[in-house]
């Protein structure tokens, strides 16, 4: 769906990844993903008045509960649910879908921007822009209120990384809430091992991981098909690199990719790059004939 925010077009994401070959790509080296096909997603209708600081909020309301009771079903069946997006207000129903399966669920926020608005504090009235607070109980009462208990993610299991555009009452919040905060330039300063290393290790209490990757936490030079562009971001290598370290660590429990929007992709270069993402996140492995050692140092392979 696109309703969480104003371009039109982040709906089409699913069909261009599909489109992309991504069932082709990751087949070939696992065999067991079953695609579940699209979730409905009514229309968009008028905002009606007083809905000015939560657009688009009915139909948003119904697709995450929709969304909440796929990823509920899938995690009750042992399944890891990759959900793909569609703008980020998804997310509120990807976690109201997990978090009756946790104690402690922790959240990777892989973005350019914090996502912690609130009707109060947005200055968009986008409901992208506010899913985090969701997750944390802050927020419209009826998005509060999706999937049933309501969604009530600890600040200290929250993890950002890639952020760099954060509204003015979205940095009191944070600040007040203190939550772990990885921007781009740190990932540029410390090296993308280093970070995951430490998101981990801050995330360790946790019974479950939930990775939400915006992709335009990625630079928009080499991600251009993005509604909301941000200039310095994480190197397409960095966030490749952060995905594979993150399937190697096995503690991601459930994931999400949103806000491709192939609409205002450049000849299609930004779904190929999410193709290449979400292999890399589920174990592609191309050694090209080598073999890679302890040192990380590449031999032949003997074999
Ligand atoms: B995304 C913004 F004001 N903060 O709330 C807002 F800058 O899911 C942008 O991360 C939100 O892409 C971006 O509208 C939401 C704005
Ligand atoms: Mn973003
Ligand atoms: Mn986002
Ligand atoms: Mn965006």
């Amino acid at each position: 769906m696109w309703l969480g925010q104003a371009c039109y077009g982040a709906n089409l994401a699913p069909a261009a990844l599909r489109a992309a070959g991504l069932q082709k790509r990751l087949t070939a080296f696992n065999q067991d993903i079953i695609d579940l096909g699209d979730i409905p997603i009514a229309v968009a209708g008028q905002c009606e008045a007083g809905e000015q600081q939560v657009k688009n909020l009915q139909p948003i309301i119904a697709a995450s509960n929709e969304i909440a009771r796929c990823v509920d079903r899938i995690v009750a069946s042992d399944r890891f649910p990759l959900v793909l997006g569609g703008d980020h207000s998804i997310a509120i129903g990807t976690l109201a879908g997990l978090i009756g399966h946790y104690d402690n669920l922790g959240i990777i926020w892989y973005d350019a921007h914090a996502d912690i608005n609130t009707p109060a504090t947005t200055p968009s009235g986008n409901i992208h822009g506010m899913p985090l607070a969701v997750a944390m109980g802050s927020g419209h009462a009826e998005l509060l209120s999706i999937g049933g208990a309501g969604v009530r993610i600890k600040p200290e299991n929250i993890v950002y990384i890639g952020v760099r555009d954060i509204d003015p009452g979205e940095a009191a919040f944070i600040d007040e809430q203190q939550i772990k905060l990885y921007t781009a330039e740190d990932v540029g300063r410390w090296g993308m091992p280093a970070i995951i290393e430490q998101t981990l290790a801050h995330l360790a209490a946790c019974d479950g991981i939930h990775l939400s990757f915006d992709i335009d936490g990625i630079d928009p030079l080499a991600m251009p098909g993005v509604g909301t562009p941000a200039a310095g971001g994480v190197s397409y290598r960095d966030s490749i690199l952060a995905l594979q370290l993150l399937e190697q660590s096995r503690a991601v429990t459930s994931a999400e990719f949103v806000e491709l929007n192939p609409v205002l992709d450049k000849d299609g270069q930004t779904t190929r790059a999410v193709v290449d993402l979400i292999a890399a996140f589920l174990g592609e492995f191309t050694p090209c004939g080598l073999q890679r050692t302890a040192a990380g140092r590449q031999e032949q392979d003997p074999a």
